[in-house]
């Protein structure tokens, strides 16, 4: 099924110099990118993001790290592509990350850990409507689309 799924660049990435290589990664995949843009996020917002963690101990941390700097919000379309982008993220403490995904290769931390990345697509749906407005979302013809896919899987 065609999906689209949000990823945000957390300001660890931003500070350590890595976001050409993060968003590469979903390029050479062969996934879509379907909007980018640099936000600054607010309280308000990551309350919302983060609501299912506000009971935890690390909440009012986890915040603070998420506005240090800007972050980045991207748009990531493709067949399966929550699930695909899942799974290249890895798990969510970047030390017990599988090497070979984007925690495992560039994280050690629980928190620092790369990237968010929307975990069903319920919640893709949601998230994206979070953080961009619907003309921040590009539907284009993709020149690439014959040589990632085969004509019977789209
Ligand atoms: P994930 O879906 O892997 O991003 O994980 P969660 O939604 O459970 O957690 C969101 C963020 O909370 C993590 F990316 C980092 C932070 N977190 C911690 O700092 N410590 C923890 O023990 C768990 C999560």
């Amino acid at each position: 099924m065609m999906e689209k799924t949000l990823v945000i660049l957390k300001p660890c990435t931003l500070q350590r110099g890595l976001t050409g290589e993060v968003i590469s990664r979903f390029e050479k995949k062969g996934l879509k990118l379907c909007g980018m843009k640099m936000i600054w996020l607010t309280d308000e917002i990551l309350n919302e993001h983060y609501a299912h963690l506000a009971e935890k101990p690390f909440f009012q941390r986890l915040k603070n790290a998420m506005a240090i700097t800007p972050v980045i919000v991207c748009c990531w379309e493709g067949i399966d592509a929550v699930r695909v982008v899942r799974s290249m993220t890895g798990v969510t403490n970047g030390r017990n990350a599988a090497p070979g995904t984007i925690r495992g290769d560039y994280s050690m931390s629980g928190q620092e850990n790369i990237i968010h990345a929307s975990d069903s697509p319920e919640n893709a749906a949601i998230e994206l409507a979070r953080f961009f407005r619907e003309d921040e979302i590009f539907n284009y013809s993709w020149a690439q689309m014959p040589c990632v896919y085969a004509n019977d899987e789209f």
